[in-house]
Protein backbone atom coordinates (compact mmCIF):
# COMPACT_ATOMS: atom_id res chain seq x y z
CA UNK A 1 0.00 0.00 0.00
CA UNK A 2 2.34 2.59 -1.55
CA UNK A 3 1.55 6.55 -2.16
CA UNK A 4 1.37 7.01 -5.99
CA UNK A 5 -0.55 9.82 -6.63
CA UNK A 6 -2.03 13.11 -4.47
CA UNK A 7 -4.53 15.11 -6.47
CA UNK A 8 -6.11 17.70 -4.45
CA UNK A 9 -9.08 20.32 -5.59
CA UNK A 10 -10.95 23.52 -4.61
CA UNK A 11 -14.61 23.12 -3.65
CA UNK A 12 -16.91 24.58 -1.27
CA UNK A 13 -18.02 24.30 2.31
CA UNK A 14 -21.15 24.70 3.47
CA UNK A 15 -20.86 28.62 4.08
CA UNK A 16 -20.12 29.10 0.44
CA UNK A 17 -16.42 29.40 0.94
CA UNK A 18 -13.66 27.31 -1.00
CA UNK A 19 -12.08 24.66 0.55
CA UNK A 20 -9.30 21.42 -0.60
CA UNK A 21 -10.72 17.96 -1.08
CA UNK A 22 -7.86 15.83 -1.73
CA UNK A 23 -7.50 12.28 -2.73
CA UNK A 24 -4.24 10.06 -2.44
CA UNK A 25 -4.19 7.24 -4.37
CA UNK A 26 -1.98 3.70 -3.62
CA UNK A 27 -0.15 1.56 -5.78
CA UNK A 28 -2.93 -1.19 -5.19
CA UNK A 29 -5.38 1.18 -6.33
CA UNK A 30 -6.98 2.37 -3.38
CA UNK A 31 -8.01 5.64 -2.85
CA UNK A 32 -8.99 7.79 -0.02
CA UNK A 33 -10.25 11.44 -0.18
CA UNK A 34 -10.67 14.26 2.77
CA UNK A 35 -12.59 17.21 2.59
CA UNK A 36 -11.25 20.11 5.08
CA UNK A 37 -13.88 22.15 7.19
CA UNK A 38 -13.00 25.91 8.56
CA UNK A 39 -13.84 27.90 11.46
CA UNK A 40 -14.96 31.04 11.71
CA UNK A 41 -14.41 31.96 15.68
CA UNK A 42 -10.81 30.80 15.38
CA UNK A 43 -8.47 31.03 18.75
CA UNK A 44 -5.52 32.58 17.78
CA UNK A 45 -2.86 29.87 18.28
CA UNK A 46 -4.66 27.08 15.42
CA UNK A 47 -2.53 25.80 13.26
CA UNK A 48 -2.66 28.53 10.05
CA UNK A 49 -5.37 28.09 7.23
CA UNK A 50 -3.60 28.92 4.05
CA UNK A 51 -5.19 31.39 1.69
CA UNK A 52 -4.82 32.69 -1.51
CA UNK A 53 -5.60 36.41 -1.10
CA UNK A 54 -6.08 37.32 -4.09
CA UNK A 55 -9.32 38.61 -5.83
CA UNK A 56 -11.44 35.66 -6.38
CA UNK A 57 -13.21 34.29 -3.85
CA UNK A 58 -12.57 37.65 -1.84
CA UNK A 59 -9.31 36.59 -1.55
CA UNK A 60 -10.46 33.15 0.24
CA UNK A 61 -9.31 30.77 -2.83
CA UNK A 62 -7.33 27.61 -1.51
CA UNK A 63 -5.50 27.07 -5.08
CA UNK A 64 -1.78 27.85 -3.84
CA UNK A 65 -2.80 25.14 -0.55
CA UNK A 66 -4.25 22.64 -3.00
CA UNK A 67 -0.85 23.07 -5.57
CA UNK A 68 1.33 22.31 -2.05
CA UNK A 69 -0.58 19.30 -1.40
CA UNK A 70 -0.40 17.88 -4.41
CA UNK A 71 3.48 19.01 -4.08
CA UNK A 72 3.83 17.00 -1.33
CA UNK A 73 3.77 13.68 -3.41
CA UNK A 74 7.82 14.93 -3.94
CA UNK A 75 8.21 13.46 -0.66
CA UNK A 76 5.68 11.17 -0.05
CA UNK A 77 5.72 8.80 -3.11
CA UNK A 78 6.66 5.45 -2.35
CA UNK A 79 5.61 5.75 1.49
CA UNK A 80 3.51 3.34 3.06
CA UNK A 81 0.14 4.85 3.96
CA UNK A 82 -0.31 3.10 6.80
CA UNK A 83 2.89 4.07 8.45
CA UNK A 84 0.94 7.03 9.42
CA UNK A 85 3.20 8.55 12.28
CA UNK A 86 6.05 8.77 10.01
CA UNK A 87 3.75 10.31 7.42
CA UNK A 88 2.81 13.26 9.66
CA UNK A 89 6.43 13.57 10.90
CA UNK A 90 6.96 13.97 7.50
CA UNK A 91 4.16 16.53 6.88
CA UNK A 92 5.31 18.32 9.86
CA UNK A 93 9.07 18.61 8.88
CA UNK A 94 8.34 19.31 5.27
CA UNK A 95 6.46 22.78 6.32
CA UNK A 96 9.15 23.78 9.35
CA UNK A 97 7.26 26.05 10.77
CA UNK A 98 5.41 25.76 14.14
CA UNK A 99 2.06 26.74 12.82
CA UNK A 100 2.06 25.29 9.46
CA UNK A 101 1.65 28.00 7.76
CA UNK A 102 4.12 27.47 4.76
CA UNK A 103 2.39 24.60 3.27
CA UNK A 104 -0.70 25.47 5.16
CA UNK A 105 -2.60 23.47 8.19
CA UNK A 106 -5.82 22.58 5.33
CA UNK A 107 -2.84 21.26 2.86
CA UNK A 108 -1.45 19.20 5.51
CA UNK A 109 -4.53 17.93 7.15
CA UNK A 110 -6.16 16.68 3.75
CA UNK A 111 -3.32 14.71 2.65
CA UNK A 112 -2.94 13.10 6.46
CA UNK A 113 -6.61 12.20 6.52
CA UNK A 114 -6.37 10.96 3.00
CA UNK A 115 -3.73 8.78 3.96
CA UNK A 116 -5.94 6.98 6.87
CA UNK A 117 -9.38 6.27 4.44
CA UNK A 118 -6.68 4.75 1.30
CA UNK A 119 -4.87 2.72 4.27
CA UNK A 120 -8.38 1.72 5.81
CA UNK A 121 -9.51 0.89 2.02
CA UNK A 122 -6.42 -0.85 1.29
CA UNK A 123 -7.00 -3.20 4.18
CA UNK A 124 -10.64 -3.89 3.61
CA UNK A 125 -11.42 -2.44 6.94
CA UNK A 126 -14.28 0.10 8.57
CA UNK A 127 -12.63 3.72 8.59
CA UNK A 128 -13.36 3.68 12.54
CA UNK A 129 -11.84 0.37 13.29
CA UNK A 130 -8.79 1.56 11.13
CA UNK A 131 -8.49 4.49 12.90
CA UNK A 132 -9.15 2.41 16.60
CA UNK A 133 -6.12 0.48 15.72
CA UNK A 134 -3.94 3.49 14.46
CA UNK A 135 -4.91 5.13 18.26
CA UNK A 136 -3.98 2.10 20.00
CA UNK A 137 -0.60 1.15 18.26
CA UNK A 138 0.25 5.06 18.81
CA UNK A 139 -0.84 5.56 22.05
CA UNK A 140 -0.01 2.50 23.47
CA UNK A 141 -3.70 2.55 25.48
CA UNK A 142 -6.36 -0.21 25.35
CA UNK A 143 -9.04 1.64 23.54
CA UNK A 144 -12.46 0.00 23.77
CA UNK A 145 -14.39 1.57 20.39
CA UNK A 146 -17.61 3.21 21.88
CA UNK A 147 -20.64 5.49 20.63
CA UNK A 148 -20.46 9.24 21.09
CA UNK A 149 -23.16 11.39 22.79
CA UNK A 150 -24.11 14.00 20.35
CA UNK A 151 -24.31 17.15 21.38
CA UNK A 152 -26.15 19.23 19.20
CA UNK A 153 -26.44 23.16 18.60
CA UNK A 154 -29.96 23.90 18.39
CA UNK A 155 -29.63 27.91 18.62
CA UNK A 156 -26.96 29.92 16.86
CA UNK A 157 -26.31 33.30 17.88
CA UNK A 158 -22.17 34.52 18.34
CA UNK A 159 -20.36 34.65 14.87
CA UNK A 160 -22.58 32.17 13.08
CA UNK A 161 -25.82 33.84 12.87
CA UNK A 162 -26.57 37.66 12.47
CA UNK A 163 -29.38 38.43 14.94
CA UNK A 164 -28.78 39.72 18.40
CA UNK A 165 -27.76 36.45 20.70
CA UNK A 166 -24.58 37.32 22.20
CA UNK A 167 -23.68 33.47 23.02
CA UNK A 168 -22.27 31.33 20.13
CA UNK A 169 -24.58 27.72 20.71
CA UNK A 170 -27.18 26.51 23.15
CA UNK A 171 -26.84 23.09 22.80
CA UNK A 172 -28.36 20.09 23.37
CA UNK A 173 -27.39 16.69 24.71
CA UNK A 174 -29.51 13.10 25.23
CA UNK A 175 -28.98 11.10 28.12
CA UNK A 176 -26.83 8.51 27.65
CA UNK A 177 -29.19 5.93 29.06
CA UNK A 178 -30.76 6.26 25.15
CA UNK A 179 -29.08 4.51 22.42
CA UNK A 180 -27.30 7.06 19.84
CA UNK A 181 -30.27 6.06 17.18
CA UNK A 182 -33.06 6.86 20.65
CA UNK A 183 -31.05 9.81 22.10
CA UNK A 184 -30.76 11.08 18.43
CA UNK A 185 -34.70 10.81 17.49
CA UNK A 186 -35.11 12.55 20.98
CA UNK A 187 -33.30 15.32 20.13
CA UNK A 188 -34.90 15.88 16.87
CA UNK A 189 -38.29 16.12 18.67
CA UNK A 190 -37.02 19.46 20.91
CA UNK A 191 -35.49 20.99 17.58
CA UNK A 192 -38.50 20.50 15.76
CA UNK A 193 -40.53 21.51 18.79
CA UNK A 194 -38.63 24.72 19.34
CA UNK A 195 -39.63 25.36 15.51
CA UNK A 196 -42.71 25.17 16.58
CA UNK A 197 -42.58 27.64 19.23
CA UNK A 198 -40.54 29.98 17.29
CA UNK A 199 -43.05 29.70 14.19
CA UNK A 200 -46.13 30.30 16.33
CA UNK A 201 -44.84 33.18 18.07
CA UNK A 202 -43.93 35.04 14.81
CA UNK A 203 -39.92 34.46 14.93
CA UNK A 204 -37.70 33.48 11.90
CA UNK A 205 -36.86 30.12 11.33
CA UNK A 206 -34.37 30.46 9.30
CA UNK A 207 -30.85 28.69 10.62
CA UNK A 208 -27.54 29.93 11.09
CA UNK A 209 -24.33 28.62 10.31
CA UNK A 210 -24.56 25.42 11.80
CA UNK A 211 -28.32 24.40 11.60
CA UNK A 212 -29.70 25.95 14.85
CA UNK A 213 -32.41 28.41 14.44
CA UNK A 214 -31.33 32.11 14.99
CA UNK A 215 -33.99 34.58 15.33
CA UNK A 216 -33.76 37.65 17.41
CA UNK A 217 -34.27 37.02 20.61
CA UNK A 218 -32.14 39.37 22.83
CA UNK A 219 -30.70 37.56 25.76
CA UNK A 220 -29.41 34.05 26.65
CA UNK A 221 -31.94 33.82 29.21
CA UNK A 222 -34.33 34.01 26.43
CA UNK A 223 -33.08 31.44 24.30
CA UNK A 224 -32.62 29.26 27.08
CA UNK A 225 -36.47 29.36 28.34
CA UNK A 226 -37.33 28.78 24.79
CA UNK A 227 -35.01 25.63 25.01
CA UNK A 228 -36.36 24.38 28.15
CA UNK A 229 -39.92 25.15 27.47
CA UNK A 230 -39.23 23.08 23.83
CA UNK A 231 -37.82 19.92 25.97
CA UNK A 232 -41.18 19.57 27.93
CA UNK A 233 -43.15 20.55 24.63
CA UNK A 234 -41.49 17.11 23.19
CA UNK A 235 -42.84 14.92 26.30
CA UNK A 236 -39.18 15.06 27.39
CA UNK A 237 -37.70 15.86 31.29
CA UNK A 238 -34.97 18.05 31.02
CA UNK A 239 -31.80 16.83 33.23
CA UNK A 240 -33.08 13.42 32.82
CA UNK A 241 -33.58 12.79 29.30
CA UNK A 242 -31.64 15.91 27.90
CA UNK A 243 -29.20 18.07 29.11
CA UNK A 244 -28.16 21.56 28.16
CA UNK A 245 -24.70 22.63 26.75
CA UNK A 246 -23.29 26.32 25.60
CA UNK A 247 -20.58 27.39 23.80
CA UNK A 248 -19.63 30.70 24.53
CA UNK A 249 -16.86 31.56 22.34
CA UNK A 250 -16.41 34.19 24.75
CA UNK A 251 -13.14 35.08 22.95
CA UNK A 252 -15.43 37.10 20.33
CA UNK A 253 -17.10 38.93 23.33
CA UNK A 254 -13.46 40.05 24.97
CA UNK A 255 -12.36 43.49 24.29
CA UNK A 256 -9.49 45.05 26.38
CA UNK A 257 -10.32 43.59 29.78
CA UNK A 258 -14.24 44.14 29.59
CA UNK A 259 -16.59 40.89 27.81
CA UNK A 260 -19.62 43.05 26.33
CA UNK A 261 -23.14 41.04 25.61
CA UNK A 262 -25.14 43.40 23.31
CA UNK A 263 -27.79 41.24 23.42
CA UNK A 264 -28.60 41.75 27.25
CA UNK A 265 -26.95 45.46 27.17
CA UNK A 266 -23.95 44.11 29.54
CA UNK A 267 -20.43 45.43 30.31
CA UNK A 268 -18.56 42.84 32.86
CA UNK A 269 -15.09 42.63 33.82
CA UNK A 270 -13.69 39.30 34.32
CA UNK A 271 -14.69 38.21 38.00
CA UNK A 272 -18.25 39.71 36.57
CA UNK A 273 -18.05 37.38 33.90
CA UNK A 274 -17.06 34.18 35.95
CA UNK A 275 -20.40 35.15 38.29
CA UNK A 276 -22.61 35.74 35.14
CA UNK A 277 -21.47 32.13 34.39
CA UNK A 278 -22.19 30.57 37.25
CA UNK A 279 -25.55 32.21 37.99
CA UNK A 280 -26.86 30.96 34.29
CA UNK A 281 -24.94 27.18 34.84
CA UNK A 282 -27.17 27.03 38.68
CA UNK A 283 -30.19 28.68 37.25
CA UNK A 284 -30.69 26.84 33.97
CA UNK A 285 -28.68 23.33 35.30
CA UNK A 286 -26.45 23.69 32.39
CA UNK A 287 -23.96 20.25 32.10
CA UNK A 288 -21.80 22.10 30.13
CA UNK A 289 -20.10 25.33 29.14
CA UNK A 290 -17.55 25.57 26.43
CA UNK A 291 -14.96 28.53 26.01
CA UNK A 292 -16.71 30.70 28.71
CA UNK A 293 -13.63 33.48 28.55
CA UNK A 294 -11.20 34.74 26.78
CA UNK A 295 -8.55 31.98 25.18
CA UNK A 296 -6.11 34.68 27.22
CA UNK A 297 -8.15 34.82 30.50
CA UNK A 298 -6.52 31.71 32.43
CA UNK A 299 -7.68 32.64 35.96
CA UNK A 300 -11.10 33.13 35.39
CA UNK A 301 -11.17 29.74 33.76
CA UNK A 302 -9.54 28.52 36.70
CA UNK A 303 -12.08 30.03 39.19
CA UNK A 304 -14.95 28.56 37.54
CA UNK A 305 -13.46 25.16 37.40
CA UNK A 306 -12.65 25.09 40.88
CA UNK A 307 -16.34 26.40 41.84
CA UNK A 308 -18.63 24.44 39.22
CA UNK A 309 -16.63 21.09 39.62
CA UNK A 310 -19.38 18.81 38.92
CA UNK A 311 -19.82 21.02 34.87
CA UNK A 312 -18.19 20.21 32.25
CA UNK A 313 -15.92 23.28 31.20
CA UNK A 314 -14.76 22.95 27.86
CA UNK A 315 -11.36 24.47 26.28
CA UNK A 316 -11.84 25.29 22.68
CA UNK A 317 -9.99 28.27 21.74
CA UNK A 318 -7.47 28.31 24.67
CA UNK A 319 -6.19 25.00 23.82
CA UNK A 320 -6.85 24.72 19.86
CA UNK A 321 -6.27 20.67 20.17
CA UNK A 322 -2.38 21.30 20.60
CA UNK A 323 -1.09 18.89 23.73
CA UNK A 324 1.22 21.80 25.10
CA UNK A 325 -2.02 24.09 25.60
CA UNK A 326 -3.75 21.10 27.04
CA UNK A 327 -0.94 20.30 29.47
CA UNK A 328 -0.62 23.98 30.36
CA UNK A 329 -4.34 23.42 31.19
CA UNK A 330 -4.03 20.12 33.21
CA UNK A 331 -1.33 21.62 35.74
CA UNK A 332 -3.61 25.15 36.16
CA UNK A 333 -6.55 23.21 36.46
CA UNK A 334 -7.97 25.40 34.09
CA UNK A 335 -10.77 22.86 32.30
CA UNK A 336 -11.78 19.71 33.09
CA UNK A 337 -12.63 19.02 29.36
CA UNK A 338 -11.17 19.57 25.66
CA UNK A 339 -12.44 20.01 22.20
CA UNK A 340 -10.86 18.38 19.58
CA UNK A 341 -10.74 19.59 16.10
CA UNK A 342 -8.55 18.40 13.99
CA UNK A 343 -7.89 21.24 12.30
CA UNK A 344 -6.32 23.17 14.51
CA UNK A 345 -3.83 21.38 14.97
CA UNK A 346 -3.06 19.61 11.15
CA UNK A 347 -1.83 16.37 11.53
CA UNK A 348 -3.91 13.14 12.69
CA UNK A 349 -0.61 12.75 14.96
CA UNK A 350 -0.70 15.25 16.95
CA UNK A 351 -4.40 14.79 17.23
CA UNK A 352 -4.30 11.43 18.49
CA UNK A 353 -1.06 12.73 21.08
CA UNK A 354 -4.08 15.51 22.26
CA UNK A 355 -6.72 12.95 22.86
CA UNK A 356 -4.05 10.60 24.68
CA UNK A 357 -2.85 13.70 26.95
CA UNK A 358 -6.26 14.75 27.85
CA UNK A 359 -7.71 10.35 28.23
CA UNK A 360 -4.48 9.88 30.64
CA UNK A 361 -5.57 12.61 32.88
CA UNK A 362 -9.14 12.68 33.20
CA UNK A 363 -9.63 15.48 31.44
CA UNK A 364 -13.17 14.77 28.99
CA UNK A 365 -12.95 14.60 24.91
CA UNK A 366 -15.26 15.95 22.59
CA UNK A 367 -14.69 15.47 18.85
CA UNK A 368 -16.02 18.65 16.84
CA UNK A 369 -16.45 20.01 13.56
CA UNK A 370 -16.20 23.76 12.42
CA UNK A 371 -18.74 25.86 11.47
CA UNK A 372 -17.59 25.44 8.26
CA UNK A 373 -18.37 21.86 7.06
CA UNK A 374 -18.06 19.60 4.01
CA UNK A 375 -19.86 15.88 3.48
CA UNK A 376 -17.32 14.79 4.95
CA UNK A 377 -17.84 12.44 7.40
CA UNK A 378 -14.06 11.37 8.86
CA UNK A 379 -14.84 12.87 12.95
CA UNK A 380 -18.03 10.47 13.22
CA UNK A 381 -15.41 7.63 12.79
CA UNK A 382 -12.76 9.44 14.52
CA UNK A 383 -14.93 9.86 18.08
CA UNK A 384 -16.20 6.06 17.83
CA UNK A 385 -12.49 5.11 17.35
CA UNK A 386 -10.85 6.73 20.30
CA UNK A 387 -13.99 6.40 22.66
CA UNK A 388 -14.23 10.03 22.53
CA UNK A 389 -17.76 9.38 24.39
CA UNK A 390 -18.95 12.94 22.92
CA UNK A 391 -19.62 14.34 19.64
CA UNK A 392 -20.46 17.93 18.39
CA UNK A 393 -21.53 18.65 15.17
CA UNK A 394 -24.65 20.83 14.87
CA UNK A 395 -27.93 20.61 14.74
CA UNK A 396 -29.76 17.77 13.80
CA UNK A 397 -31.09 19.39 10.45
CA UNK A 398 -28.39 20.50 6.94
CA UNK A 399 -26.35 17.59 4.80
CA UNK A 400 -23.17 18.70 6.28
CA UNK A 401 -24.52 18.48 9.69
CA UNK A 402 -26.25 15.06 9.10
CA UNK A 403 -23.46 13.69 7.18
CA UNK A 404 -21.94 12.93 10.80
CA UNK A 405 -25.43 11.95 12.50
CA UNK A 406 -25.85 9.71 9.46
CA UNK A 407 -22.64 8.07 9.34
CA UNK A 408 -22.93 7.54 13.01
CA UNK A 409 -26.40 5.85 12.66
CA UNK A 410 -24.57 3.71 9.79
CA UNK A 411 -21.74 2.40 12.72
CA UNK A 412 -24.41 1.63 15.58
CA UNK A 413 -26.28 -0.09 13.00
CA UNK A 414 -22.78 -2.06 12.43
CA UNK A 415 -21.26 -2.14 16.01
CA UNK A 416 -24.90 -2.66 17.78
CA UNK A 417 -27.09 -4.20 15.15
C1 LIG B 1 -16.71 26.24 17.94
C2 LIG B 1 -16.86 25.93 16.48
C3 LIG B 1 -17.70 24.76 16.11
P1 LIG B 1 -16.00 27.53 14.67
O1 LIG B 1 -16.47 27.38 18.33
O2 LIG B 1 -16.69 25.32 18.75
O3 LIG B 1 -18.99 24.80 16.64
O4 LIG B 1 -17.13 27.06 15.72
O5 LIG B 1 -15.77 26.41 13.75
O6 LIG B 1 -16.58 28.75 14.01
O7 LIG B 1 -14.78 27.86 15.47
MG1 LIG C 1 -16.11 26.59 20.45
Amino acid sequence: MKIKNIDSIEVLDSRGRPTLCTTVVLDDGCKGTAFVPSGASTGSLEAHELRDNEERYGGLGVQNASENAKKLLEDLDNKRADDQASIDKLLIEIDGTSNKSKIGANAILSVSIACTRAAANSLNLNLYEYLNILYKKQSNLHTEMSMPRPMLNIFNGGSHSNNDVDIQEFMIIPSSDYSFRDGLMNSVSVYTALKRRLSSNGLSVSVGDEGGFSPNLGSTENVLEEIIASIKDAGLKHNKDMFIALDCAATELFDSGIYTLTGENKKMQSDEMVEYIQKLIEKYEITSVEDPFDEKDWKAWQSLTEICKDTQIVGDDIFVTQKDLLNKGITTNAANAILIKPNQVGTITECFETIKLAQENNIKTIISHRSGETEDSFIADLSVAVDAKQIKTGAPARSDRTAKYNRLLMIENELYP
